[in-house]
């Protein structure tokens, strides 16, 4: 009894670390469909401000790249190439687009919601809608939709 009553007093006296999700960029050789084959995955991740995405996999010539006009005001524009790993912490609210640089125009792209989408959701659909290819908008345009679900 006396040790459960100090295991409960430890999970209630830690805190809250922040939390680490994981971006990984996949090719898959074996999809007949181009638009199949490279991907962010997952390509949509919600975190709270604070919390790191470790992008894994920017090899060769993939890369992770924010999208012009698609990250909060006064937030540093990500820009990864060639590291197998590399972490990236959140710090202001709202959404990030982000693409990879080659292979966008195949559909490489993923949105990271940090805490409040509301923050510039409108303006990053509207940067999306100039800045992102024809074959990816319709995806980015989706996983927008599913930022905005969440605004309460
Ligand atoms: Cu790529």
């Amino acid at each position: 009894m006396r040790l459960f009553f100090l295991i409960v007093t430890m999970i209630l006296s830690a805190p809250t670390f922040a939390e680490t999700k994981v971006i990984e960029q996949v090719m898959d050789m074996n999809v007949e469909n181009i638009d199949k084959m490279y991907q962010f995955i997952p390509d949509y991740v919600e975190i709270q401000p604070g919390d790191k995405v470790l992008f894994k996999g920017t090899v060769g010539s993939h890369t992770a790249h924010s999208i012009q006009g698609m990250l909060p005001d006064g937030a540093k524009p990500i820009m990864i190439s060639g590291s197998n790993a590399q972490e990236v912490s959140f710090d202001k609210p709202g959404v990030y687009g982000i693409k990879c640089k080659v292979h966008h125009r195949h559909g490489m792209v993923a949105l990271v919601v940090v805490g409040d989408p509301s923050v510039n959701i409108v303006e990053a659909r509207a940067a999306a809608k100039k800045r992102v290819s024809r074959r990816s908008q319709q995806k980015m345009q989706d996983l927008l939709d599913k930022a905005e679900a969440t605004i309460q």
